[in-house]
């Protein structure tokens, strides 16, 4: 019986570090009716667990010794670099730490957005990272974002490469527009040339 124990508290405790964590997930696509997958988060689409390239047991001894380091960064403003997450899953430890973030898992994924403040954007297109989770675009691909929010952010982006474009085609037009008529006032002069010669030197 106590071996029987033992064994259950060894997967336990070899189990419990690798799980991902779909509470997140499920709350992103309630939330926002947006499908995500665990690259939200995480290095591999398909969650930490596995022997493909950013998963746990694709490890080797230095990046072993990195997911530990993230694994007990309990505290907020500790250097988390985890292989098996993306920037945004270390930024959400580094920003919070473990222990607040399992906390917001157990309470209400929800509180994620604010506990996180909505100063960083990780992918730099304008929408702040909890934005991001609270509307399941991803946060670490500037491409992907609300329609409306990308507009704005490119509009304000580059609107002077607009202007240029918008008055280069202005004067383009006006050029063209000048050139076609002095083009048709050649034609009309040739043309009454013609029906009108001067007479060619002829003395009366
Ligand atoms: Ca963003």
């Amino acid at each position: 019986m106590r071996a029987c124990w033992i064994v259950v508290l060894l997967a336990l405790a070899l189990a419990s570090p690798a799980r991902a964590y779909p509470e997140f997930e499920a709350w992103i696509e309630q939330h926002s009716g947006r499908f995500v997958n665990c690259a939200f988060c995480h290095t591999n689409p398909d969650g930490p667990e596995g022997t493909k390239p950013g998963q746990i047991r694709s490890l080797d001894a230095a990046e072993l010794e990195r997911l530990n380091r993230a694994r007990a960064a309990f505290e907020p403003g500790q250097d988390v670099d985890s292989p098996i997450l993306n920037a945004f899953g270390n930024h959400i430890i580094q920003a919070l730490g473990k222990r607040r973030f399992l906390e917001i898992r157990a309470q209400d994924p929800g509180q994620l957005a604010d506990a996180l403040g909505y100063q960083s954007d990780l992918d730099g297109d304008g929408i702040p990272d909890a934005t991001e989770y609270l509307e399941g675009t991803h946060p670490l691909d500037p491409r992907h974002g609300a329609p409306l929010r990308l507009l704005r952010h490119n509009l304000a982006d580059h609107w002077l490469d607009i202007l240029m474009i918008a008055l280069a085609t202005l004067f383009g037009l006006y050029g063209l527009n000048h050139l076609l008529e002095w083009a048709a006032r050649r034609a009309d002069e040739e043309e009454a040339a013609d029906d009108h010669p001067t007479g060619g030197g002829v003395i009366p």
